[in-house]
């Protein structure tokens, strides 16, 4: 039946849901047999951007001006920099500090996670190195001491990241401790299973597919629902003094 005009997709001054079926797909510079679909960015108050990276075969991205990020959702991808070329699989990821030259190529149909940040340097910090892994290779650790909500830092916590790139998996029927309320936003990826998303004053139900992008001091809470564990992928800006960076 035609959708009559019907989606769980919301914008909102703090907050932006977006569902599967409001994805419009564009190509960015640089990209070959590749396309883009951007879910934030600096048009929309974020200070990074994120986008879904759907490849064909042979299909690649083009440079970016700022560090990036690449979380392998479907199919993989193959990174080459520093003279070495590494193949990352499903929940594969690699971290590409900014300036960085690299090539990131899908010899098959493959999906992958994107973000990207202008680096915020700290005076007397080292800048951060290149990082390539898979999720299954880190430690997770529960959350408030819930064992039925495991997070993964998926980047180190040191001074030198102004960005932090976790994953966190609800057991049936765990939920945030609180309501969260703070200066980082989030944009955010679910990878598995649903639940309901509280933003601001409203009450989501989201599921896999989904994207949420939360703004600074957006009231947030989730709730997992449902048979299977709930998993997403959760941007933060981190590290950093409120004073400094630039609100776009
Ligand atoms: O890291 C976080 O702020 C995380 N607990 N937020 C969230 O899941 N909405
Ligand atoms: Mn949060």
């Amino acid at each position: 039946m035609h959708n009559l005009g019907q989606t769980r997709s919301s914008q909102q001054p703090n907050h932006l849901v977006l569902t599967a079926d409001t994805f419009v797909r564009t190509t960015l510079p640089g990209m070959k047999a590749c396309s883009a679909i951007v879910h934030a960015g600096p048009a929309l108050g974020a200070r990074f951007t994120e986008y879904t990276a759907e490849f064909e075969p042979d299909g690649e991205l083009g440079s970016t001006p700022a560090q990036r990020f690449i979380f392998v959702m479907e199919g993989g991808v193959n990174v080459e920099a520093e003279g070495k070329r590494s193949e990352l699989g499903v929940r594969g990821y690699a971290y590409l500090p900014q300036g960085m030259l690299h090539r990131i190529s899908a010899s098959g149909k493959s999906r992958g996670l994107v973000i990207e940040k202008p680096y915020q340097a700290l005076a007397s910090v080292e800048p951060p190195h290149a990082i390539l892994s898979n999720e299954d290779a880190i430690a997770s650790h529960p959350l408030d001491n819930d064992p039925s909500l495991q997070v993964k830092c998926l980047l180190p916590d040191t001074m030198s990241f102004d960005f932090a790139v976790n994953t966190m998996v609800y057991q049936p029927g765990a939920s945030l401790s609180r309501v969260e309320i703070h200066v980082m936003e989030h944009g955010l990826i679910m990878l598995e299973g649903g639940g309901i998303y509280r933003l601001g004053d409203a009450w989501y139900p989201v599921t896999a597919g989904d994207f949420i992008w939360m703004g600074p001091w957006c009231p947030q809470w989730f709730g997992a629902l449902g048979k299977v564990p709930a998993k997403y992928l959760i941007y933060k800006d981190w590290n950093r003094h409120p004073l400094t960076g630039t609100r776009p």
